[in-house]
């Protein structure tokens, strides 16, 4: 039985990227798949300890995937730090994954810097953190942006390593299933997780430039469209945006070593929900001075609708609180379960 999960961190303004790569799939997914859509609030304090108004960041984002479609009656919305479970689990992975494992992650040599002995412990366990926050649930398939891939190879190679370690055990407590890993049948607890990256946009990158992540963190407000911009903002945005002299070429070919035309492209397929082939034969041959303003006209008649329930649900904060109670009260029953078993797995007296 597949069973979706996926996170967001709140940690500043939502743009582009995230919608694209990660809350846009969550809404398309939720229709054949039972979801489950986390705010990892324990996440975002690994990076930064003290945030202003962390409540209302958590809030936002809840209400950004209500304002984008998701339904949190037959899905569950919460944050991840009503569900103590995801800490407990994440303490039983940072027992089982490798300090090295950790320290090859990209993210965590981008995010800690140069003076890594100064990063935060937790910032090099976030990814035992987010590997616990998936199969706590046991869930299968993650729809997350690019960026994400590592870290869900390693969650892959802790559930791997947990189901190899307590081969035993699991037999013994009935609680395993029946599963094959590459050709090999193996009788494991946690799944291996499938990552859902694919579409025109999995990487949405930076307006100013085209080798770089679009980010929360940039410094520079052009480089990104935030969730929250007004239709003047997002035109000026996309108007200031980077490109080159040429036209755009009629085939997907003809973009290579062209990042930011490849980006605009991109963000123009996965807002309409088309190929980037196909938009290139409707613009194919033409300037960007024309493909621009279409590409704006696109951005904001998908997402001027998204900010206004955003902010409409942000007047008053009472229903967003009701839809995180009540997620977080279902999140942690199931999370509760799974837990049980994980402790007689191990051989904890409970
Ligand atoms: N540029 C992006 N393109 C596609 N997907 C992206 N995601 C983030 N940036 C892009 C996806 O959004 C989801 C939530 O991400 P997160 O909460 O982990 O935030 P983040 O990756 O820390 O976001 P930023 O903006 O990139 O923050 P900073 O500036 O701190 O690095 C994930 O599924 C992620 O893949």
């Amino acid at each position: 039985q597949p069973l979706v999960f996926s996170g967001v961190q709140p940690t500043g303004n939502l743009h582009l990227g995230n919608y694209l790569g990660a809350i846009r799939k969550f809404v398309a997914l939720q229709d054949n798949n039972d979801c489950i859509y986390c705010v990892v609030d324990l996440h975002a304090i690994t990076a930064q300890l003290v945030h202003d108004d962390l409540r209302n960041q958590i809030r936002s984002i809840a209400a950004a995937f209500i304002a984008s479609g998701i339904d949190p009656v037959k899905h569950i919305v919460f944050n991840q730090s009503a569900v103590p479970q995801h800490a407990e689990l994440a303490w039983i992975f940072n027992c089982v994954a490798r300090i090295g494992w950790m320290n090859r992650m990209t993210q965590f040599k981008d995010k800690a810097g140069k003076d890594r002995e100064n990063a935060s412990l937790g910032l090099l366990a976030y990814p035992s953190l987010m590997a616990a926050d998936i199969l706590v649930y046991r869930a299968t398939h993650v729809p997350v942006g690019d960026d994400q891939k590592q870290h869900l190879e390693l969650a892959r190679d802790i559930a791997q390593k947990f189901n190899i370690d307590f081969q035993q055990k699991i037999r013994e407590t009935g609680t395993g299933v029946d599963m094959v890993v590459g050709e090999e049948p193996i009788h494991g607890y946690f799944p291996l997780v499938e990552p859902l990256i694919e579409g025109p946009a999995p990487r949405v990158m930076s307006l100013k430039d085209g080798t770089k992540k679009m980010s929360k963190s940039d410094p520079s407000d052009l480089s990104r469209i935030n969730l929250m911009d007004d239709a003047d903002t997002i035109l000026k945005k996309i108007r200031k945006a980077k490109t080159d002299p040429d036209s755009l070429p009629s085939e997907v070919e003809g973009l290579k070593g062209r990042p930011e035309a490849e980006n605009l492209v991109g963000i123009y397929a996965a807002l309409a929900d088309r190929t980037k082939d196909d938009v290139l034969q409707e613009f194919g041959g033409q300037q960007f001075s024309a493909f621009k303003p279409a590409l704006a006209d696109l951005a904001v008649h998908v997402l001027s609708p998204i900010t206004e329930e955003m902010r409409r649900l942000m007047g008053d904060t009472t229903h967003i609180d009701a839809i995180l109670r009540d997620g977080g009260e279902r999140a942690r029953a199931r999370a509760e379960k799974v837990m049980a078993e994980v402790f007689d797995i191990i051989g904890f007296l409970r």
